[in-house]
């Protein structure tokens, strides 16, 4: 099967429909329009084929022609570089380093405690709580700009989108006196490339 997608032009995109990291690789691949397949994929029942794709078997898991990608930062910057319009980052090296700075510190900062709630583990409520204490806190900087700390959408957006989207299945209770926060998500659920990058089981995350 591996040796089938190598020659196919169409580039395939192995997917877990819940999972935020496979999520906003597929938001960056609707902004740009990019034409793909989906392969989705059960976390539970791994396919064989993927461990030949990918030594750590983890998703998302980009084949495009004889390139196998993995880690989802890695495959989102790969396909800003490879179809560059529009552009998700900005052009001169001191911006562009700074918003890979953000996108780490949102893994960092924010997925991880996202994971550790999503893992059902006993830190879970700690998670929460800290998950819930820290955007309330970044409500002003949600505020300050259209997109985080941008005047354009970039790849930190797509970092952030399938977080902010998962907050009611996170049991992460934003208030309304987070303004910024709450109108930052409206403006980033609002975007064609957004309701085209959900799956199904995301879309009734909301539903
Ligand atoms: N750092 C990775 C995290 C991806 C991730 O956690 N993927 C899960 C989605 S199901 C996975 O593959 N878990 C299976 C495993 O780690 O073996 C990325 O950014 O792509």
């Amino acid at each position: 099967m591996a040796a089938v997608a190598n020659k196919r032009s169409v580039m395939t995109l192995y997917s877990d429909p819940q999972n935020p990291y496979c999520h906003r690789v597929r938001m960056v691949l609707a902004e740009k329009n990019i034409t793909f397949e989906i392969n989705d994929i059960d976390p539970l029942n791994m396919p064989e084929q993927l461990m030949e794709l990918n030594p750590y078997g983890t998703l998302p898991t980009l084949v495009d022609r004889d390139l196998r990608l993995y880690e989802s930062r890695i495959i989102m910057e790969y396909l800003d570089e490879r179809f560059p319009h529009p552009p998700l980052l900005p052009v001169d090296p001191v911006s562009r380093s700074t918003s890979r700075l953000l996108m780490y510190r949102v893994d960092y900062d924010w997925y991880r405690l996202m994971d550790v709630i999503l893992a059902g583990k006993k830190d879970a409520a700690k998670a929460r709580k800290e998950l819930r204490e820290s955007l309330i806190a970044t409500s002003q900087v949600f505020a300050a700009k259209a997109f985080f700390m941008s005047d354009d959408f970039t790849l930190v957006d797509c970092l952030i989108a399938p977080l902010l989207w998962r907050l009611p299945v996170l049991g992460v209770d934003i208030p309304a006196s987070a303004k910024g926060l709450h109108e930052y998500a409206s403006r980033l659920f609002a975007r064609e490339s957004f309701t085209q990058s959900l799956s199904e089981a995301e879309r009734e995350m909301r539903g």
